[in-house]
């Protein structure tokens, strides 16, 4: 798309396909893609801070025949059997990260197990950034004891090594925590509201480990960054300018 890439490492462009832990720089298998002996779909997470417009790309897609987009089950993490697990880790993470966590990553499994009939899933996040994200911010900033986080450790690797989840591409949407502030002040979502600026600093900087300076946790697929401090308008345009590299991903 012309201009470049703001992070590191310096030189790339945009719509460029980082995948340093993967032999080849497409973003797709070549091969058809086969799961238990049948053709499995493709899968395309994608991946951002709080409020950096995820939202808005899943809408643009959604409008695609062919695929199906799988949004983040917020309001159930609000309201499982009347609990709103969201506010009370917000409001008290030490005594219900562990819960929540729990929670969001079932909730993430069966987005990633559950059967479509497009032959392409798009889903908002992964059980991945679920994970190497926000279990991981809450026990770096010490708002997690140890041995909730050694279970929740030990439930994700039992998951990602007994059961077949696949991803084929990470859109990862790169904002600015100061723009994403601005975002979340003005969607005024009511748990959000004790979220500081260095909140959203912190599980910036865990992205940009993951997915761009890969020197934290494993990729599971390729990454397409796209930049996205940009107004809608912008955005949208960058959503059409990458749409075919995107929806390559079901080019079995
Ligand atoms: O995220 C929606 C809300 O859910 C936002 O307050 C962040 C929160 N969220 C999302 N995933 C997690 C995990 N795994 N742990 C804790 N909080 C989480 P949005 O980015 O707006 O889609």
């Amino acid at each position: 798309a012309g201009c470049s890439i703001r992070s590191k490492p310096a030189g790339r462009s945009v719509g460029m396909i980082l995948s340093r832990t993967h032999s080849s720089t497409q973003h797709v298998n070549t091969e058809k893609l086969m799961q238990n002996g049948q053709e499995r779909k493709a899968v395309i997470c994608i991946e951002g801070n709080i409020a950096s417009g995820k939202t808005t790309c899943l809408e643009y897609f959604s409008k695609t025949s062919d695929l199906e987009v799988l949004t983040e089950p917020v309001s159930k993490w609000r309201n499982v059997r009347g609990h709103n697990l969201l506010g009370l880790m917000y409001q008290d993470p030490m005594r219900w990260g562990i819960t929540l966590q729990t929670y969001i990553q079932l909730t993430m499994l069966d987005r990633h197990l559950s059967a479509i009939s497009a032959p392409l899933k798009m889903m908002e996040r992964s059980i991945f950034s679920a994970k190497y994200i926000f279990v991981e911010n809450l026990h770096r900033s010490g708002k997690m004891p140890e041995a909730d986080y050694a279970v929740l450790s030990e439930w994700f690797d039992w998951i990602t090594a007994n059961l077949s989840i696949t991803v084929d591409l990470i859109v990862y949407l790169q904002t600015s925590p100061k723009t994403c502030y601005e975002r979340l002040k003005q969607r005024c979502r009511e748990e959000e509201k004790v979220i500081p600026l260095e909140y959203l600093e912190s599980v910036h900087q865990l992205h940009e480990d993951w997915l761009i300076n890969q020197t934290s946790f494993p990729l599971p697929a390729p990454v397409l960054v796209i930049p996205a401090d940009h107004d809608l308008q912008k955005m949208l345009h960058q959503y059409e300018q990458n749409r075919d590299k995107i929806l390559a991903a079901s080019h079995l």
